[in-house]
Order: structure tokens, then C-alpha cells, then sequence
């Protein structure tokens, strides 16, 4: 079964000049862009797509983060893409993060850890429907 997930380069992703270097990985596993484009959201978006962090002591900073420059959004679709993306991403924290993962070969932070990948099927398409509704 195909399944898609939504993908996001974070505004530290496009900062460092680092969007191609990651969506080639995607890419080279096999997944398939349907949908991407590149925008500056606001803080209304972002505490939609981070409903469940909302409340969280960590959020204001990470709102503040994720709304300070364009960002790429993006659906991939392939088997099991939610858990593809997850591994390939690698841990949260971009410290502890696996080598070979996208953030552990390019993050040392907990926060500006360059990627998001929806967390199950039914996130991805709660967040699919945020980013791209109609898709
Ligand atoms: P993931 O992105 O690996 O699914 P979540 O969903 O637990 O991780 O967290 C969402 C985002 O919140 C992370 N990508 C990270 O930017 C931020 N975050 C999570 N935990 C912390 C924390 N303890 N301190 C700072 N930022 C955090």
C-alpha cells in the first residue's frame, strides 16, 4: 500500500543551504515528491501543525523558529513512507542523533534539527490537509 507523509525543511534547512542535500536522500531511497513548495508561515499555521506542542515549555522558542524564514514543504509518497522518513530524520535531538541520519550527520540541536516528519498516518494526513488541503 502507498502511504504519503508530510515533510518539512525547516527555515535552519534552508539557511544552510541544505534543502538539496536532503531531499536527495529522500529521493535516493525512493520516495516520490507529489507536493512541495516554499513558504514563510505565521504563528497561526505553526501552532496548527504543532497543536499537540502547543502548551509545551519548548513551544514559544520553537514557534519563534519555525515562523523566522521560508521553509519547504513537502509530500512524499512510497511504502511505508511515514516510517521511512522518521528514520531517515533520525532522533529528535540532532546530538544524540545516529550517524547517517539527516540530523545526525547535520544537526547538533534539539530544536533547529532541520526536518519534520509526521509522526503516524493519521498525523500525516491531519498535517497533509494543513500544508496542502485539496491534495
Ligand atoms: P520530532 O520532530 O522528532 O517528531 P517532536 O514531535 O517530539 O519531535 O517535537 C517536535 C519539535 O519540537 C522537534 N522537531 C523539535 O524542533 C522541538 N522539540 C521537541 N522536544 C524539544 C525539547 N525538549 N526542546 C526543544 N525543542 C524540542
Amino acid at each position: 500500500m502507498s502511504l504519503r507523509t508530510l515533510v518539512l525543511l525547516k527555515p535552519d534547512a534552508v539557511r544552510r543551504g541544505l534543502v538539496g542535500a536532503i531531499l536527495s536522500r529522500y529521493e535516493a531511497k525512493g520516495l516520490t515528491i507529489v507536493a512541495m513548495e516554499q513558504r514563510t508561515i505565521d504563528a497561526a499555521v505553526a501552532d496548527r501543525h504543532y497543536a499537540e506542542h502547543v502548551e509545551k515549555a519548548f513551544y514559544p522558542p520553537l514557534r519563534d523558529f519555525v515562523t523566522s524564514g521560508p521553509l519547504v514543504a513537502l509530500v512524499l509518497e512510497g511504502d511505508e513512507a511515514v516510517e521511512i522518513v522518521r528514520a531517515l530524520n533520525g532522533a529528535t535531538d540532532g546530538r544524540k542523533a545516529a550517524p547517517g541520519t539527516i540530523r545526525g550527520d547535520y544537526s547538533i540541536s534539539n530544536q533547529q534539527n532541520l526536518v519534520h516528519g509526521s509522526d503516524s498516518p493519521e498525523s500525516a494526513e491531519r498535517e497533509i490537509a494543513i500544508w496542502f488541503p485539496g491534495l
